[in-house]
C-alpha cells in the first residue's frame, strides 16, 4: 500500500474519531494530568451580556466585526466606537461556576464572556491542546480573536488542537459560555438542581509529543480476573510504532506494533492483586511509544451480572449506596477539586457506603480518581433526565456526545461499575428508541462495564397492601435496573411502606436508586411532620424495612448525601431554594436519618462479610 493511500486512511480514521458535529473539537486526550501541563485557572476578567450584544447584531446576525467581543478591540482613536472592554470589567475564579461568586449572578441564566491572556514557549516538535474540563452548558471558544470551535453539554470535557496558533507572546483566550435552558438541549429545561453557568473545571494547555498516544484502554477482560484486554490510540504523523505496556509491580511488559490507524488492540494474561472497596489496589502502568509516554494508576476488577447478582471479583455483592449531586461540601457551588472529592466521599464512607450513585450527569474527574483511591465503586450517569425530546434526533445525538466523552474521560477507573444513561423517564415508543440506543452505546464502547437507568415502576393496590412491579420496556436490555420511588413522601404515607410488596418481570439485580425525604436539620417534631428530621428518620426506618423484603434488591443509593440547591424548593425558611432531602445540611451537620441508613450499612457489611 502506498505511503498515501497510508496517510489518507489513517487521517479518516482519525476523523471518525472526532466526535459528530463538532469536527473543531480534537479527540480528548486520555489522562491530562499525567501529562505536562500548564493550568490557566485563576481570575479571567468577565463581562456579564444578558442580551448577547457582544455576539449578535440588533437583526440578531452573527457579529463579525470589532463589537464582537471575542475580538478584544481596543479604540484606535479618542473617536472610536467600542462599547465593551474586559481590561476594566470584573473578575471571576475559575473553575467556579458565576451563580455562587457574585450575589448578582445566583439566578443569572444567558451569557458571561471570559478572558484570559497568557505567554507559551511552546518546545519544538511539540503540539499543544486547549483543554476544558467542562462548562456549562454551551462554550464559544476563541484564540487570539479567532474562533476555535463549540462544545455543548455542560459536565463533559473537551479540547482544541492549538499548535500553530499559539504566540510566544500575548495570547488571548475568550470563552462565551451560555448557559440558557433549551426544550431540545440535555437536560432539557426542567430539572431539580442549580442550573450552575460557567467555567466550573479546570482550563489547561497540554503539550504532547508530535505524534502521542492519545487514548487507550487497560482493563480486565470482561467476566475474567487475570485476563487484561486493551486498546492504544496514537495520535500524529507517525501512526505505526512500537509500543509498550509495563505493569512493573506485575511483572509485566508487553510490546506491540501499532496498525496504519495507529491503534493496537491487545490481550495477555496477569498475575493481580484485584481491586476492591476493602483493597483499592491501583498499579503504576507505564505506556510508552517510539515517540511518547505516559503513565497511569490503573485498578483492576471484575463486574458482572450473574441472574440477580452483581459480582464483583466473581463473588455476590450489595451496593450500599448513596446519591450525591456534583455541589461542594462546605462552600457553596459546584465541587470540582480533589479536596471536594475527598470530603464527599468521606462522608460516604462514614455512612458504611461502598458505592456512590453520581447523579444526575457527569462528575469532575478528581471524583473518580479519589475513588479509585479510596475505594468506593461509582455510578456515572448523563443527564437524559425526565421529559427530553425524545423524537429529536440533535437531542439524541447530543446524549450521545455526552456519553461518548464520559466514557472516553473515565473508562480506564476501577471505581466506575455503571452507567446510566436515563433518569425517571416516562414510557413511549420514542423513549424506548431513544434509550436502546444510548444503551447499545455504552455496551458497545466499553464491553467490560454494566449499563443502568433510574426507572420508576407503578402500584397496584390489593385489598390493604401495595404491589410494585418492575415492567419497563427497557429494563430487558439493561444490566441492572434502577428504581426511584418516594412512597411515604411524593405519595401515600410511610406506614404504607409495611404493606408493600415488590415484583420484577425480570430477572436481574435491583438497585433502589432513590428514595427519601426532605427536612431542615435542626428542625424537630413528630415523625408524621413534614419536613422534621423525625419524619426523615421514620421514614428510613420504614424504606430500610421494606427494601429488606425485596428478594431481588442488590443496592440502594437513597436521595441524598447533602442538601443541594434547586430553584424548584421555594418554601420559605424551609426549603429557600434547597431540596432539603440531604441525610447531611449544606454545612455538614448530619440529621438523624444519617444515623439510620449507617446502622443498616453497618449491619449490611457484617452479613456480606465472608
Ligand atoms: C427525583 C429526581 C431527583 C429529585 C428528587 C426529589 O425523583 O430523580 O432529581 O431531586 O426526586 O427530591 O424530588
Amino acid at each position: 500500500m502506498s505511503n498515501l493511500l497510508r496517510c489518507l486512511i489513517g487521517g479518516l480514521c482519525l476523523l471518525l474519531l472526532c466526535r459528530q458535529g463538532a469536527a473543531q473539537i480534537a479527540p480528548l486526550i486520555a489522562n491530562i494530568n499525567a501529562r505536562q501541563t500548564t493550568d490557566l485557572d485563576g481570575q479571567w476578567q468577565t463581562i456579564v451580556d444578558p442580551y448577547d450584544v457582544g455576539f449578535l447584531d440588533y437583526r440578531a446576525h452573527p457579529l463579525k466585526n470589532n463589537g464582537a467581543f471575542y475580538k478584544n478591540y481596543k479604540p484606535q482613536s479618542k473617536a472610536d466606537f467600542v462599547e465593551y472592554d474586559f481590561d476594566t470589567a470584573g473578575q471571576l475564579s475559575v473553575p467556579g461556576d458565576w451563580n455562587t461568586q457574585r450575589e448578582s449572578l445566583l439566578f443569572y441564566e444567558g451569557t458571561v464572556w471570559y478572558k484570559r491572556s497568557f505567554d507559551y514557549a511552546k518546545s519544538p516538535k511539540k503540539r499543544v491542546f486547549l483543554h476544558f474540563g467542562a462548562a456549562n452548558y454551551l462554550a464559544y471558544v476563541y484564540l487570539n480573536g479567532e474562533e476555535l470551535g463549540h462544545h455543548e453539554g455542560g459536565f463533559t470535557p473537551f479540547d482544541f488542537e492549538v499548535t500553530d496558533r499559539l504566540q510566544t507572546k500575548g495570547n488571548f483566550v475568550i470563552l462565551r459560555v451560555n448557559n440558557t435552558r433549551a426544550k431540545e438541549n440535555v437536560p432539557t429545561i426542567n430539572t431539580d438542581w442549580w442550573n450552575y453557568g460557567g467555567i466550573t473545571r479546570p482550563v489547561t494547555l497540554v503539550e504532547v509529543p508530535d505524534t502521542f498516544i492519545q487514548d487507550y484502554s487497560v482493563q480486565l477482560e470482561k467476566g475474567s480476573t487475570r485476563q487484561i484486554r486493551g486498546w492504544l490510540q496514537l495520535n500524529g504523523a507517525q501512526l505505526r510504532q512500537s509500543v509498550t505496556i509495563r505493569i512493573p509491580e506485575a511483572g509485566v511488559s508487553k510490546t506491540l506494533q501499532t496498525g496504519i490507524s495507529g491503534r493496537v488492540e491487545f490481550s495477555f494474561d496477569a498475575d493481580l492483586k484485584l481491586w476492591s472497596p476493602e483493597n483499592p489496589q491501583l498499579y503504576t502502568v507505564n505506556i510508552s511509544s517510539e515517540t511518547d509516554q505516559v503513565t497511569d494508576q490503573i485498578g483492576f476488577r471484575s463486574i458482572a451480572v450473574r441472574g440477580i447478582d452483581i459480582l464483583l471479583n466473581g463473588k455476590p455483592l450489595f451496593l450500599r449506596g448513596i446519591s450525591v449531586h456534583e455541589e461542594a461540601p462546605m462552600r457553596s457551588g459546584r465541587a470540582w477539586k480533589d479536596d471536594d472529592a475527598r470530603m464527599l466521599l468521606s462522608w460516604a464512607k462514614e455512612l458504611g457506603c461502598n458505592f456512590v450513585r453520581l447523579a444526575h450527569y457527569p462528575h469532575n474527574e478528581a471524583m473518580l480518581r479519589v475513588a479509585d483511591q479510596m475505594g468506593v465503586l461509582v455510578w456515572e450517569e448523563v443527564p437524559v433526565y425526565w421529559t427530553i425530546q425524545w423524537e429529536n434526533p440533535e437531542t439524541l445525538r447530543n446524549a450521545q456526545s455526552q456519553l461518548n466523552e464520559l466514557i472516553t474521560r473515565d473508562h480506564n477507573r476501577a471505581a466506575l461499575i455503571i452507567y446510566s444513561v436515563a433518569n425517571e423517564t416516562p414510557v413511549s415508543d420514542a423513549r424506548n428508541r431513544f434509550l436502546s440506543q444510548l444503551i447499545q452505546q455504552a455496551h458497545s464502547s466499553d464491553p467490560t462495564r454494566l449499563v443502568s437507568a433510574a426507572l420508576q415502576a407503578h402500584e397496584t393496590e390489593h385489598g390493604n397492601r401495595l404491589s410494585i412491579r418492575i415492567d419497563d420496556p427497557i429494563a430487558s436490555e439493561l444490566d441492572v435496573m434502577g428504581n426511584n420511588e418516594y412512597i411515604g413522601w411524593y405519595n401515600h404515607r410511610i406506614s404504607d411502606l409495611d404493606v408493600t410488596d415488590w415484583t420484577s418481570k425480570y430477572d436481574k439485580p435491583l438497585i433502589m436508586s432513590e428514595f427519601g425525604a426532605d427536612a431542615l436539620f435542626g428542625r424537630h417534631g413528630d415523625s408524621e411532620t413534614r419536613w422534621t428530621e423525625e419524619y426523615q428518620e421514620s421514614l428510613y426506618e420504614h424504606q430500610i424495612a421494606m427494601l429488606r423484603r425485596i428478594p431481588f434488591l442488590r443496592g440502594t443509593s437513597p436521595w441524598i448525601l447533602k442538601d443541594f440547591r434547586s430553584p424548584r424548593r421555594t418554601l420559605p425558611v424551609i426549603e429557600d431554594y434547597f431540596n432539603r432531602k440531604g441525610l447531611v445540611s449544606e454545612h455538614g451537620e448530619k440529621k438523624k436519618a444519617f444515623f439510620v441508613l449507617q446502622k443498616f450499612y453497618r449491619e449490611s457489611q457484617i452479613a456480606q462479610t465472608p
